[in-house]
């Protein structure tokens, strides 16, 4: 069996999403998403780059083409390259689950549970707000809620500035005091509200010092999060301890990892919970199962990252590994079905029934892309804020 092509899509039915299929001589072909927010056409030209490479190449051979598309060119890693080699991976693990004629998640060891358990994103302007918010998500079945005081850095965003030229992205002020004040009195009342039981989390989306993210997740302490999600920023590596030591709050981080190197040392220094890598971002399925394997004696958990820029592809491949992995902790939700429109471009997206996530059980990753209809939909350049400080620094989203 041999790949005869690969082609690279472009979309944007409701955001930008990157996609690929990877066509075999066997009349087979495999669907995969490369979606890296705001870099989209960098990715596809990345993966345009080496496709000569894989082509006359046997696509059951995901180990081999995994370590193929890693080493070829000297240089490896990073965003953008482990994003286009995730995008063929998980379109070979699509082939292969086509050939066996088994949902891609038997491949990998079968079901471990009968869904994979889910959080989603609660908020709103005041604590009132944010409970009237949780309590949505509850009826509909969610068991783990994610709570925000208005957008990231919350009551800690004091001020705004136009964008420069139109079409590119607003600038936020950004000061901490507000933010770290507000943040555990929310949590407060929602403890008062809803009682001890129900698991909540906060996202801090980086925007704090090494001795700020301690203090919040101190003050957090007895309101027992499910997890603090993202406290310090990833650079930050030798801050970890000291955020560690100085609760028992459980803390996530790795959303923007791509690999299993800047997982291992938070996993041996023993400072994090839960690892929020997801397939997409880290070299695909075949990366991600490992990063999970060298988690599990660490006791660190998935929480795997699924805001709405990891499209309904790459959040199947979340969820297939996460219905077999032993350390399966919660997957971020986004309800694709929602939208009729992506459901017919993407058909069809995993479902959420009763706070679990479930995948198709169609051969391989049980979706599938329509290009006729993708193409339909040109992509947009879109931005991330920009956030200062109020001095005028740059500061981080
Ligand atoms: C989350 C994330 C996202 C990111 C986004 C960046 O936890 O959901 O922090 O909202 O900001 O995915 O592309
Ligand atoms: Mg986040």
């Amino acid at each position: 069996m041999k790949i005869t092509a690969i082609d690279v899509f472009l979309t944007c039915p409701t955001r930008n999403y990157v996609v690929v299929k990877v066509h075999t001589d066997a009349g087979i072909y495999g669907v995969g998403e490369g979606t890296l927010n705001g870099s989209e056409p960098i990715v596809a030209e990345a993966i345009r780059h080496v496709s000569p490479l894989l082509i006359g190449r046997d696509p059951r051979n995901t180990e081999d083409l995994w370590s193929l598309i890693y080493h070829w060119g000297y240089w490896r890693g990073g965003p953008i390259y482990m994003t286009a080699l995730a995008a063929i991976d998980m379109a070979l693990w699509d082939i292969k689950g086509k050939i066996a004629n088994l949902p891609v998640y038997q491949l990998l060891g079968g079901a471990s549970r009968r869904g994979v358990l889910c959080y989603g994103h609660a908020g709103g302007r005041d604590e009132v707000e944010i409970e009237d918010s949780v309590r949505s998500f509850l009826e509909r079945g969610y068991r783990v809620v994610r709570a925000q005081l208005g957008n990231y850095g919350g009551l800690g965003i004091v001020g705004h500035e136009p964008p420069v030229t139109e079409g590119t992205p607003p600038t936020h002020f950004f000061e901490p005091a507000k933010y770290l004040v507000s943040t555990p009195r929310f949590f407060e009342h929602l403890r008062e509200k809803l009682g001890m039981e129900v698991d909540l989390l906060h996202d801090v989306h980086e925007q704090l010092t090494p001795i700020e993210a301690a203090w919040l997740a101190k003050q957090l302490e007895p309101y027992r999060l499910f997890f603090l999600e993202d406290a310090l920023r990833p650079e930050h590596r030798n801050s970890w301890k000291l955020v560690r030591e100085a609760s028992t709050t459980p803390l996530a981080i790795g959303e923007i990892f791509s690999g299993r190197w800047d997982c291992l040392p938070l996993f041996q220094g023993g400072f994090i919970d839960y690892i929020r890598i997801k397939p997409l971002h880290v070299g695909g399925i075949t990366e991600a199962r490992k990063i999970m394997m060298l988690a599990e004696p660490y006791n660190v958990r998935s929480a795997f990252h699924g805001a709405a820029d990891i499209g309904p592809i790459a959040q199947s491949a979340s969820i297939h590994l996460q219905m077999t992995i032993p350390n399966s902790g919660v997957q971020e939700w986004t309800d694709f079905r929602k939208s009729d429109l992506l459901c017919e471009v993407f058909p069809s997206p995993c479902r959420f029934s009763d706070g679990l996530a479930v995948p198709n059980e169609a051969p391989g990753l049980g979706i599938d892309y329509n290009e006729e209809l993708g193409a339909r939909y040109p992509y947009k350049q879109a931005w991330m804020p920009l956030v200062r400080r109020q001095d005028g620094t740059m500061h981080v989203y």
